[in-house]
């Protein structure tokens, strides 16, 4: 049988989702995505030419909302492919909408969980491994990073992945890293040497970071404004950012007008803005999208951004 695991690139989640996913199936071809529609024509593309082939496949996706602008081609791929030879499952935390899970569920197999308690690795681990210990540990890691639970330690994978993403050969990186995982390995000599590299890159940037920040009350909101670059890891530097601002919410922008959205209380759902933003997904503590505005002017991120802030606030009340 041939496998295909596709997977979000760019967290523990993801990346655990795919070890979690070679545990069960050693011999799976790995693919590593985010949001936009370019990644998600890569699984229709998969999915089209599964039927040249004579093999049986298995395609599974992990920690990857729908893209619903994509769901009539999507459609239409599955209906003229084989149904006997291939199967789709589907596993995700995001929300996702009703129409889609009743246009797609009688040709995927959706093991979908919007309770808001779970992460992906963990939907994986009960469907494909569920009684494998090895697995289950794997899972409960990736539950205490998705969900910023510090209750137990956890190497520090998150900005190892962030690093590797800076790579042009990212994905080789992530695959080796999930394959490492998949087979127990969760810190070694290489990733030791990785990270020490990715720690003075990662400094000088937060220096040159923490002197731009733009804060701006919105509504009752206190918003923070940080500049991204590729060696900040997000979430991780939001905690920083919290420490020092004592703000609400914090908006990373990015060069390329991507933007990170993470929260210091429940005030917002950081969801609820990236659902207004271009390719935006995610869930209640950290979600993300890309902005309409020139992402080089500041000040009309920081509008856009309030504007969308301000329309949530509105339909909330
Ligand atoms: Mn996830």
């Amino acid at each position: 049988m041939r496998v295909v695991l596709f997977s979000h690139e760019s967290d523990v989640d993801g990346i655990f989702s795919t070890a979690i996913g070679l545990i069960r199936y050693p011999q799976a071809r790995t693919f590593f995505l985010d949001y936009s529609k370019e990644s998600f024509m890569k699984i229709i593309n998969q999915f089209f030419f599964s039927n040249e082939s004579q093999e049986k496949n298995l395609f599974i996706v992990s920690d990857l909302g729908f893209n619903d602008s994509l769901l009539n081609i999507f459609k239409s791929t599955l209906v003229n492919s084989n149904k006997t030879k291939n199967e789709i499952i589907w596993v995700d935390h995001h929300p996702w909408s009703k129409n889609t899970i009743d246009e797609i569920h009688s040709f995927v197999e959706l093991i979908l969980d919007d309770s808001g308690k779970k992460c992906a690795s963990e939907l994986m681990y009960e469907r494909f491994l569920l009684d494998n210990d090895y697995a289950r540990h794997l899972a409960n890691l990736a539950h205490t990073t998705d969900f910023f639970i510090k209750d137990q330690y956890i190497t520090p994978l998150p900005e190892i992945i962030r690093y590797y993403l800076t790579f042009n050969d990212s994905y080789e990186r992530l695959a080796k890293l999930a394959h490492k995982i998949s087979k127990g390995i969760l810190w070694d000599i290489h990733l030791s040497e990785d990270y020490k590299k990715y720690g003075f890159l990662r400094d000088n940037d937060k220096k040159q970071v923490l002197k731009e920040l733009k804060i701006k009350k919105i509504d009752d909101l206190t918003v923070v404004f940080v500049r991204s670059t590729p060696y900040i890891q997000t979430s991780l530097f939001s905690e920083e950012i919290f420490n020092q601002t004592d703000a609400d919410l914090a908006i990373f922008y990015g060069k390329n007008g991507k933007i990170s959205i993470r929260r210091n209380n429940d005030k917002i759902d950081c969801n609820a803005i990236a659902l207004k933003l271009i390719d935006g997904g995610g869930h209640k503590f950290a979600a993300g999208g890309t902005i309409r505005s020139d992402p080089n002017k500041i000040e009309d991120i920081i509008s856009e951004i309030e504007e969308m802030i301000l329309k949530i606030k509105i339909s909330n009340n």
